[in-house]
C-alpha cells in the first residue's frame, strides 16, 4: 500500500503568517478529515502555541482522532460518520503523530495516520512550506514488504452454516454497515461463523507476500474432504484486490491486523481477532479431480484462536489475545457463478493448530 498526501484547504503560509502570535487569543486551526482509511490534514505544519483541530468524519464508520508526541497524548471520543468534533491543544515545537485510535490501532494500521510538524516561533528555520515538510513521504504500513509461509496443522474441521453465537455483541457494530447491513443480518441466523462443526481431513500450505497495492501475491495449495466424502483441491496463485468500504484488502495480503468483531473493520459476524496474515485471493477449485471454477473467491486468515478444544464451538467474542494458530480457509463461488456443492453453498475449513514463518523480503 502506498499513500499520497493530499493537501487541501488554506495554504500553510497563510496560517503561519498569522502565527506570530505569542499570547494570541485565537488558536490556529487545522482541519482534519477522517475516512477509510486515511487522515488528511489541511496543512502538515503549524506554528507552536494553541492549536485547534477541527475534525470531520467523512467516512462511513465511526472514527476518532488522537495527537501523540512530546508528552502529549490526547484523543477525541468516537466521532460518528458525518459528525464533527474539535480538539484544542497547546503544542511545542516538534513532530507529532496524528491518527485514528479506533480498534486498538487497527484503523491506524490500515492507513489512518499522519504527522504534523509544529514549528517553534523562534527556531529560525524559515518557511516550512510544502516541500520542506518532513511528513511528505509516502510510507508503508507495518509489515509491508514482508512474506509469510503458513502450514496448517492439528485437528481439521469443516464448519457448516448456522447461527452466529454472539448476535447481541455484533448488533451495534452491524448498525454501522449501511447498505451492507441487510446482507449481513441474514448471516446472523444462518452464516458461516457457527458452532456446527464436523471433523475433516486435509492439508493447507501457502506463502503470501505483502508488497503493496499491485504487487501482493500468494502461492499455495489446500486439499480436504467434506462431510459428503467429496475431495476438494484449491490452488491459490493470485490475490484479489477489489476494495470496498469496511473490507480493506490493500492488494490482497495484510500481515498483522487486529480486526473483525468490535473493531468496525470487516464483518462483526466474526469474533474480534488478531491475525498474523489475512488475504483475499482467487483460486482454482477442483472437486473429485474435476475443475469447478478458476475464479473461486477465497479468504484466508491465520488468526488468534476462536474455537475451544473438543467440540470446536466459538469460545469468545473478543479472541484477540489468544494464541495465533487457527488457520481458516473460506471459499465462495466466483462472481456470478452458482453456489458450491456444499451446505450453504460455501466451503469453510479450519486447521486448528497451525504455524507460520516470516520470510526475508
Ligand atoms: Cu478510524
Amino acid at each position: 500500500m502506498s499513500k499520497h498526501w493530499r493537501h487541501w484547504g488554506l495554504p500553510i503560509l497563510a496560517v503561519l503568517g498569522a502565527a506570530s502570535r505569542p499570547g494570541s487569543e485565537v488558536p490556529a486551526q487545522v482541519s482534519v478529515r477522517l475516512s477509510e482509511w486515511k487522515v488528511e490534514l489541511s496543512q502538515q505544519a503549524i506554528a507552536a502555541g494553541t492549536v485547534r483541530f477541527a475534525i470531520t468524519n467523512a467516512g462511513s464508520i465511526p472514527h476518532a482522532f488522537e495527537v501523540e508526541g512530546h508528552g502529549i497524548e490526547k484523543e477525541t471520543t468516537t466521532i460518528q460518520p458525518g459528525a464533527s468534533d474539535t480538539l484544542t491543544l497547546t503544542l511545542t515545537a516538534g513532530t507529532y503523530e496524528v491518527y485514528c485510535p479506533v480498534g486498538q490501532d487497527s484503523h491506524k494500521k490500515l492507513g489512518m495516520e499522519s504527522h504534523i510538524r509544529v514549528v517553534g516561533a523562534n527556531d529560525g528555520s524559515g518557511s516550512p512550506g510544502y516541500g520542506a515538510s518532513a511528513m511528505g513521504e509516502a510510507h508503508e504500513p507495518v509489515g509491508a514488504g514482508q512474506a509469510i509461509r503458513v502450514t496448517g496443522g492439528g485437528p481439521v474441521i469443516q464448519i457448516l452454516p448456522g447461527p452466529f453465537p454472539f448476535p447481541d455483541s455484533a448488533a451495534p457494530i452491524l448498525q454501522q454497515f449501511g447498505d451492507e447491513r441487510e446482507g449481513l443480518e441474514s448471516q446472523v441466523k444462518n452464516g458461516p461463523y457457527s458452532n456446527t462443526v464436523i471433523p475433516s481431513t486435509g492439508s493447507f500450505t501457502f506463502t503470501a507476500w505483502d508488497k503493496g497495492a499491485v504487487r501482493d501475491s500468494v502461492d499455495g495449495v489446500a486439499d480436504f474432504t467434506t462431510q459428503d466424502g467429496a475431495r476438494w483441491k484449491l490452488v491459490l496463485d493470485r490475490v484479489q484486490t477489489k476494495d470496498v468500504p469496511h473490507h480493506p484488502r490493500f492488494g490482497g495480503v495484510i500481515l498483522g491486523l487486529y480486526y473483525h468483531g468490535n473493531t468496525g473493520v470487516h464483518t462483526p459476524l466474526v469474533p474480534t481477532i488478531n491475525s498474523a496474515v489475512a488475504l483475499w485471493a482467487f483460486g482454482h477449485l477442483y472437486r473429485n479431480d474435476a475443475l469447478v471454477t478458476d475464479n473461486a473467491m477465497v479468504h484466508v486468515m491465520l488468526l488468534s484462536r476462536t474455537r475451544r478444544d473438543g467440540d470446536f464451538a466459538l469460545a469468545c467474542w473478543d479472541c484477540s489475545k489468544n494464541r495465533i494458530e487457527e488457520l481458516q480457509l473460506q471459499i465462495l463461488p466466483g462472481p456470478g457463478e452458482p453456489k458450491l456443492d456444499a451446505p450453504g453453498g460455501f466451503l469453510f475449513i479450519n486447521w486448528e493448530k497451525s504455524g507460520s514463518t516470516k520470510l526475508a523480503k
